[in-house]
This record gives C-alpha cells, sequence and structure tokens, in this order.
C-alpha cells in the first residue's frame, strides 16, 4: 500500500497537488479540511462545532479529527493507498494514525512537505478568498492565524516523520506541473 502524507502550511498547495496526485496514483484522498466543510455544508452537530474554531483559523479538536480519519479509512477497505491533506496537523494526529494504520497491517509510506514562504500563502489565500467562499481565506488575520497555528502546533509533526526516516522537503514555489514533477520523484523513490 502507498499511503502519502502531504504536508505543508495553509495555501502551500496541498490541496491542488493532492488532486493530481491521486488521478496519478490511484489513491483515496483524504482532506480533513474538505471533510470539515463537508459536515458544515450539511448542517451537522460536528459541522456547526467546527465552523466557530475554522472561522478563527484555529484547529478543531484532535479526537474530532482523528475519529473522522478512522471511519473513513473503515469506509475505503479494499484501496491501494491513502493520501493524506491537511492530516496530521499535531503530534497526537500523528501518533493516533500510526496506531489506526498498523491495527490495519499498514503504515506511511513517506511524509512530503512543500515549502512556501509566509508572505506568498498570504497573497495565495487571499487571491483564493476572492472567489472561494471561504470565511477562512478572506481576512488576512485569520490567516495570519492560520499561519502562526502552523508553525506553534503543525511544524512539529516534520519532526515525528523525520525520526521515522520518513521526511522529505521541496519547493513549494512555481509551476504546479514543475512542482507535481518533483513530487512524483520523491514519492517513486518511497
Ligand atoms: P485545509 O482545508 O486543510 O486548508 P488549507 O491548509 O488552506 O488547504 P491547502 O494548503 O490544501 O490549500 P492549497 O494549498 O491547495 O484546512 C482548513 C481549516 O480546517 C484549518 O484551518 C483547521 O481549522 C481545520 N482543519 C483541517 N484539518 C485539520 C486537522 N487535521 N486538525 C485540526 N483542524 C483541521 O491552495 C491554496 C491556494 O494556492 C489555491 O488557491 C491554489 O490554487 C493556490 N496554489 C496552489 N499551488 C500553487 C502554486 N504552485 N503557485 C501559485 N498558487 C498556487
Amino acid at each position: 500500500m502507498l499511503n502519502l502524507v502531504l504536508f505543508g502550511p495553509p495555501g502551500a498547495g496541498k490541496g491542488t497537488q493532492s488532486q493530481k496526485l491521486i488521478e496519478k496514483y490511484q489513491l483515496v484522498h483524504l482532506s480533513t479540511g474538505d471533510i470539515l466543510r463537508n459536515e458544515i455544508a450539511n448542517g451537522t452537530e460536528l459541522g456547526l462545532e467546527a465552523k466557530k474554531l475554522m472561522d478563527q483559523g484555529v484547529l478543531v479538536p484532535d479526537e474530532v479529527v482523528i475519529g473522522m480519519i478512522s471511519n473513513k479509512l473503515d469506509a475505503n477497505k479494499d484501496a491501494k493507498g491513502f493520501i493524506f491533506d491537511g492530516f496530521p496537523r499535531t503530534v497526537a494526529q500523528a501518533e493516533a494514525l500510526d496506531v489506526l494504520l498498523k491495527s490495519k497491517d499498514t503504515a506511511i509510506s513517506g511524509m512530503v512537505a512543500l515549502e512556501v514562504n509566509d508572505q506568498e500563502l498570504e497573497k495565495r489565500l487571499l487571491l483564493r478568498g476572492k472567489d472561494s467562499g471561504r470565511p477562512d481565506d478572506a481576512n488576512p488575520e485569520i490567516i495570519r492565524k492560520r499561519i502562526e497555528e502552523y508553525n506553534t502546533k503543525t511544524a512539529p509533526v516534520a519532526n515525528f516523520y523525520k525520526s521515522q526516516g520518513k521526511y522529505v522537503s521541496i519547493n513549494g514555489i512555481g509551476d504546479i506541473e514543475g512542482i507535481f514533477s518533483e513530487l512524483t520523484k520523491v514519492i517513486d523513490s518511497f
């Protein structure tokens, strides 16, 4: 099984590259951001709670996203592999993912991080905010809060995979096709 973690700050291109990767490698795409936005759109209790946090640019509690991922793994028993996009976002989530995958006799193959500086991230997210309808993309202060959450809570997840010898980073600035080509080179080496 090929199980990839696509890592990087908000706006690094995880969602964009995931769409291309699932097509090439026939993987199931698990984006916690998309799953949460779906819950919001369906007006579920979980969605209502998550919306309050997401609109402020802060992370949703670990137990909520871990439960969501566990359900999705169970619902895709025949998958050739998974691409985890926007998850794990804390070390606790990374530890829980290892346990979940082990119980299914599999493991993370590798993490690829997209490196993009804060100025470029802010520019991309504000641009997307013009027509995405996402409240968390519309306001520079909320965007900066998301980047701060990433730096304090999510960046340490890289060390978790480094210590397992599963971490590779690539430059996330440039044209989408060029970045995709670099990503596939790394993934083919896993
Ligand atoms: P996400 O949905 O994961 O939001 P994101 O980080 O903004 O997505 P992404 O990084 O994929 O955006 P992309 O680069 O594709 O999370 C939203 C919120 O949900 C979080 O703040 C949090 O509250 C909550 N959440 C989600 N997962 C969670 C978890 N595990 N634990 C707790 N809370 C969680 O796109 C950005 C823009 O850049 C696009 O417009 C794209 O077109 C553009 N772009 C992409 N590549 C480019 C390139 N090479 N050059 C120029 N522009 C590019």
